[in-house]
């Protein structure tokens, strides 16, 4: 009832500017947002019994209890997640993820591996993205993969990303969707190398030998390829850096992908997707909240946020930006992560979908900056809430903090019941 007549009133102040506000909602629960995996067990995967994130550089802290342990917990704690997060999903699956009988080596998985997977996510009504796995494997473990100067351990790799395209293009078939590919390879050196050249040389062999099957369909297995500036254990030197990674895919037409805590601290993507998408087709974003490093924090709705979806909006390139979510929190109720971050993203999204986009455009064009930048000041305190409320209600999840009771059921149910 208060929701209904606090998105009247909303509704009629973004009408004055000329923004239909249903149209909004509309197209904001359409977009896909790619949900990873990984956030449900701390990025363990079912290969190992490990408790943790086992080389690569990238971490997950903390110990809160409830992590998920196999596929059916994994499966259960997203599909729980899903259910009270608005608008289109899609699930992002890491190799790590496979699940078979006996041990099977990373080049050697196949389809059958993701078999679960796939059947849940028909079941489930939603599609899946792909992520081939460069880290918590003993030929990882001396930070090279795909730009190792060992020509048998990066074979091995290579074979790695073989077969990860033919698990993605079976995705895509048993989806009748392509599957976004995500490349990221750790490679790099704690300290200075004497030879910065040679690892990006046999990166570039590497990737060239793995894209070169044909056999794979490129319309259903979409590569995308992921910078970095540094990691845990690649301070130094990373084999894959923004310029490596751009320059290859505008080079041999695969895509990119950026991750927002994946630059210097002070640096931000949302101007970069202008200067990319002039000469590429397509962008993939890992959304994630950097905190001084690469922290992989949960999502916030924060300017950071706001300001890659506005250059989207500004740019109307909803078609050409795939979205799927890279941050991992293993201090805290991992159901919650999930859903604040991914609830985050969808406010981001409308958020800017109820852009005063054409009048800033005419006032920039009329030379009238005072104007523009006056507006975009006033937009931020118009009343958003009560649309996002009303986008909640329309999609059939809980509206404002209500979720919160779902997700401590669940925590009493069945999470705290997890050794
Ligand atoms: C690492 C990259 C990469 C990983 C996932 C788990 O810094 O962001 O995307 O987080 O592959
Ligand atoms: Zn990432």
């Amino acid at each position: 009832m208060n929701i209904d007549k606090a998105y009247e009133l909303a509704k009629k102040r973004y009408t004055a500017f000329g923004i239909d506000t249903d149209a909004a909602i509309e197209k904001a629960l359409r977009i896909p947002i790619s949900l990873h995996c990984w956030q449900a067990d701390d990025v363990v995967g079912f290969e190992t019994k490990s408790e943790g994130l086992d080389g690569g550089g990238i971490m997950a802290t903390g110990s809160y209890p409830g992590r998920a342990r196999n596929g059916e917990e994994v499966r259960a704690d997203i599909t729980k997640a899903m259910s009270l997060i608005p608008g289109v999903q899609r699930c992002n699956v890491h190799a790590l993820y496979a699940e078979t009988d006996e041990p099977v080596d990373r080049d050697k998985i196949s389809p059958v591996a993701f078999r679960k997977w796939m059947e849940w996510a028909k079941e489930h009504g939603i599609c899946l993205d792909f992520n081939p796995t460069f880290f918590a494997h003993p030929k990882a473990d001396d930070g090279y993969t795909l730009s190792h100067r060992d020509d048998e351990i990066r074979a091995f790799w290579v074979r790695h990303g073989q077969s990860c395209r033919r698990v993605a293009e079976a995705m895509a078939e048993n989806q009748g969707s392509p599957c976004y590919v995500n490349w990221w390879t750790p490679d790099g050196s704690k300290d200075i190398p004497a030879d910065r050249f040679g690892p990006r040389e046999r990166m570039a062999m590497s990737y060239d030998e793995i894209m070169a099957d044909d056999s794979v369909d490129k319309s259903r297995c979409v590569d995308f390829i992921e910078s970095k500036l540094f990691g845990i254990g690649s301070e130094e030197y990373v084999v894959s850096s923004a310029e490596f990674c751009s320059n290859y895919a505008i080079s041999r037409g695969t895509g990119l992908c950026m991750d927002m805590g994946h630059f210097h601290p002070t640096e931000t993507i949302h101007g970069k997707i202008s200067s990319h998408l002039q000469f590429m087709d397509r962008l993939l974003l890992h959304v994630s909240r950097p905190i001084r490093w690469d922290s992989d924090h949960v999502v916030l709705f924060n300017d950071d946020l706001k300001n890659v979806f506005l250059e989207i909006q500004r740019g109307n390139v909803w078609d050409r930006v795939i979205l799927a979510l890279d941050f991992f929190d293993a201090s805290i109720n991992r159901i919650s992560a999930y859903v604040t971050g991914t609830r985050a993203v969808r406010k981001g999204m409308l958020y800017a979908l109820l852009d005063p986009t054409e009048q800033l455009q005419s006032y920039e064009a009329e030379g009238r900056n005072g104007q523009r930048l006056a507006l975009m000041e006033e937009f931020k305190s118009m009343p958003f809430a009560a649309v996002w409320d009303r986008l909640c209600e329309k999609a059939d999840v809980p509206v404002g903090a209500d979720w919160l009771a779902e997700v401590d059921a669940y925590e009493e149910r069945v999470l705290s019941k997890r050794a």
